[in-house]
Formats: structure tokens, C-alpha cells, sequence
């Protein structure tokens, strides 16, 4: 069953950070995108209200909202831009490997590094274990009490900024998926440093970095869960973030839908604003068609989690639509805008080149699609 309504505290959360959005991403968004620079004042303000990690749980001094609350604001977010949008999630899915596997220290020392307004960052890809992500790397080997950790990680979303990383590390290789480990790594550790800084096609104002780990020592103490555990957090993380990628798709189509018809109710074309004509009409319908659908499977992915049902499949689900609908739709806004579409001036461009990464990262679409094949046949 789906019985969804929202509670007061979601809907005055929405609205308040809708309004952050309006105010204050959105406007900012545009010259941070053209410098490809990360928004630094937007993020304290963030921690101001207090979304920085907004599955942070209460009782570590975090909002500790449920899966269905973080899609909603992270929707919000994304309206206004998606780079930013997913700086703020890329700290909650770095929290997740914490709260789904480490003890009470652990998530005390994860979450006081969080409460002093610093990001977090999720190291899982390197360059040779991308959509194969059983086939890390990294190593992790084991030294008395500490554990010595050897490897890079790249693509790393808030790597270059974060003050403390998740790292999946084998501890041997020769066990595959099941040699996986999972660490907590506080950047201070000498012999972690940060590597090259990805100029990106879209969400240019996210941070996107090589993250490099050279005889860097740890206490055994850091270990995520236990040896050989570290794929299934990985894979049960991936599950409860695919939601919230999808929810990035969800915002940034609702702003190409936003913007087109505000857009196509004031463009005049042989005498007549362009709204009137049947064309722009249908590509609008279908704009709004898909991103409702997408809002939906977004929404049940994440109610599935909060009342602990299976949700694999339709987080793999969410995380599909949201990313081709994200696309599909940004695509048509730059088609309904015309040549000023295809202009810096306009803010559409930005959509579509933001949209790109949706298909591709937390799993591309193809792996999301056999995530659901899978399921189906199993
Ligand atoms: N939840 C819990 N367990 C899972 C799981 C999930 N969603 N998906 C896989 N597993 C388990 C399997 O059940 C299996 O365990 P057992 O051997 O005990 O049965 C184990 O993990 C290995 O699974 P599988 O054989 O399916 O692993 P593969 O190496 O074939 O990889 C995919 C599976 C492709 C789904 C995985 O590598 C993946 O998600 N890749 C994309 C990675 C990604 O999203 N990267 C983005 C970067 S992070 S932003």
C-alpha cells in the first residue's frame, strides 16, 4: 500500500528551504556554474538551517529526517541548482556507511566533524572500478592495531573540500566483492591528499576530486562493520542515496518546466505568444507528465524505506526516471527557448548540462536498469 501525505514539519521544512532556493541558490547559481566554483557562503548558510546532512540523526546533533524528507528538500534544492543540490547530498551519503555500520564512537566522531559545518565525501570509484564497483582497488592491510590504506579514488563528489571520507578498501583482493572493507579516513591522517579537480560539463559548482591515500595509517578502531563487509554497505547505501539522486533529477525538471512556461507565455511568435501554438503545448504536457512520474516513483522509493519494506528495485527505478526524465526534459527546455535556449544568457543550457550526470553517476542508468532486471528475475 501507498498512503502518502506529508506532515506539517515536511511541509514547513519544503517551504522554507524553497524559499533558500528562490532567494538565495538560484540567483548565486548561474556565476558560481561560470566559474565552476563551489558555494561556499550558500553552504554555511545551509548549516545555518541546519540541512548540511539532513540525515544526520538527532541524537548526534543532526535534523535526522526520514528518507521521504530528504527527497522533498533535496527536490527543493535542485530547482535552484543542481550542483549545490548535490554537494548536501554527497554529505549524506557519506553519513550513510556510518549510520548503517558503525558503532556509537563512530558516528560521534563522523557527526562532530559534521556539526562543525565540514563535508563529508563517499570514496567507492577509482578509475578501474566504476560500474564494476566489486573491483576496488584500494588497499587496506592490516598492521597490529591499525590499518594501512594504499589507493585513489577519483570522481569523488566534495572530495577536494571534505574533511572526513568513507573508503572502501579490499583487505584481499583475491575475495572480490567479499575482500570489500569499510573505513572511517579524517582527512588530517598524513598521506591522504587531494589529487586533480574535475572541469566539468555540469554541476560545476559540486566539487569533483581525485582522492589519494598513501600509507595512510588508521586505528582498527575505524573500520566500518566487519572485514568482507564493506560491499553490502556499499550496495545497501547506494539503495537508500539512489532516491535522493533521483529527487536531483525530480527539481531540476520541475525548473525546465517552471521556466518554459513562464518562458512560452511571454516569447510572441507570428503575432501570438507561443504558448497558444499546439507544438510548444504538447513538448510542455509531456514535459510535465514525465517529471510527475518521476516525483512519484521518488516518493514511494523512499516511503518503501522509511517503513521498512524492500526498495531496491524501486530506488534503481527512481534513480532511472529521474535521471532520463531530468535529461529527456531539460533537452525540450532548450528546444522550446530556441536559439536563446543555446545561450549562456538563459538559464536552460545550465539544466541540460547539469541533467548529464543523472544518467551516469551513483550507478548509470544501464546498471540501475539491470538492478531492476535482477530483482524481477531473481
Ligand atoms: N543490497 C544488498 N546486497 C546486495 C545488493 C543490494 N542492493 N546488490 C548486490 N548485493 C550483494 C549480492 O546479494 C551478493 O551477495 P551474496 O554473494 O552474498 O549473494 C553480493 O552483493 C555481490 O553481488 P553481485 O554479484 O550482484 O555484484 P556485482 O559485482 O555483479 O555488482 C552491481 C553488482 C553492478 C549492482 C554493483 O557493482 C553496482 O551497484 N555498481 C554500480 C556502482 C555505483 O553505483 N557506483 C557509483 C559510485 S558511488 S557515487
Amino acid at each position: 500500500m501507498f498512503n502518502m501525505s506529508f506532515t506539517d514539519e515536511q511541509k514547513d521544512l519544503q517551504k522554507m528551504v524553497r524559499q533558500f532556493t528562490q532567494e538565495r541558490v538560484f540567483p548565486e547559481a548561474k556565476e558560481l556554474d561560470r566559474k565552476g566554483e563551489f558555494a561556499k557562503d550558500l553552504f554555511k548558510e545551509a548549516v545555518e538551517l541546519g540541512i548540511n546532512c539532513m540525515n544526520a540523526p538527532e541524537e548526534y546533533g543532526g535534523p535526522g529526517l526520514d528518507s521521504v524528507t530528504c527527497v522533498l528538500l533535496t527536490e527543493e534544492l535542485a530547482k535552484g541548482d543542481v550542483g549545490f543540490a548535490t554537494t548536501l547530498a554527497a554529505n549524506g551519503l557519506a553519513a550513510y556507511p556510518v549510520l548503517l555500520a558503525g558503532t556509537a564512537e563512530q558516528k560521534q566522531r563522523f557527526f562532530d566533524i559534521i556539526n562543525q559545518g565540514k563535508l563529508a565525501a563517499f570514496c567507492l570509484t577509482e578509475p578501474n572500478a566504476g560500474s564494476d564497483a566489486g573491483s576496488v582497488a584500494t588497499k587496506a592491510r592490516r598492521d597490529g592495531d591499525e590499518y594501512v590504506l594504499d589507493g585513489t579514488k577519483c570522481f569523488i563528489t566534495n572530495g577536494g573540500l571534505a574533511d572526513v571520507y568513507t573508503v572502501f578498501a579490499t583487505v584481499d583482493s583475491k575475495k572480490g566483492v567479499r575482500g570489500l572493507s569499510a573505513f572511517l579516513v579524517e582527512r588530517s591522517r598524513p598521506g591522504v591528499s587531494v589529487g586533480k579537480e574535475e572541469n566539468k560539463m555540469g554541476i560545476r559548482t559540486a566539487n569533483t576530486a581525485e582522492v589519494i591515500l598513501q600509507n595512510v595509517r588508521i586505528p582498527a578502531s575505524n573500520l566500518l562493520g566487519r572485514e568482507g563487509g564493506g560491499f553490502k554497505i556499499a550496495m545497501n547505501t547506494l539503495d537508500i542515496s539512489r532516491p535522493v539522486v533521483a529527487a536531483l533529477g525530480v527539481g531540476l525538471g520541475q525548473a525546465a518546466i517552471d521556466l518554459c512556461t513562464k518562458y512560452a507565455k511571454e516569447r510572441v511568435q507570428f503575432g501570438k505568444a507561443i504558448s497558444t501554438f499546439q507544438a510548444i503545448q504538447f513538448l510542455l504536457a509531456d514535459m510535465a507528465i514525465q517529471v510527475e512520474a518521476a516525483r512519484w516513483l521518488t516518493y514511494r522509493a523512499a516511503y518503501l524505506r522509511d517503513v521498512g519494506q524492500p526498495f531496491t528495485k524501486e530506488a534503481a527505478m527512481a534513480k532511472t526516471m529521474g535521471g532520463d526524465v531530468a535529461m529527456k526534459v531539460s533537452v525540450d527546455a532548450v528546444q522550446i527557448f530556441g536559439g536563446y535556449g543555446y545561450s549562456g544568457e538563459y538559464p536552460v543550457e545550465k539544466l541540460m548540462r547539469d541533467a548529464k550526470i543523472l544518467q551516469i553517476f551513483e550507478g548509470t542508468n544501464q546498471i540501475q536498469r539491470m538492478v531492476v532486471a535482477g530483482q524481477l528475475l531473481k
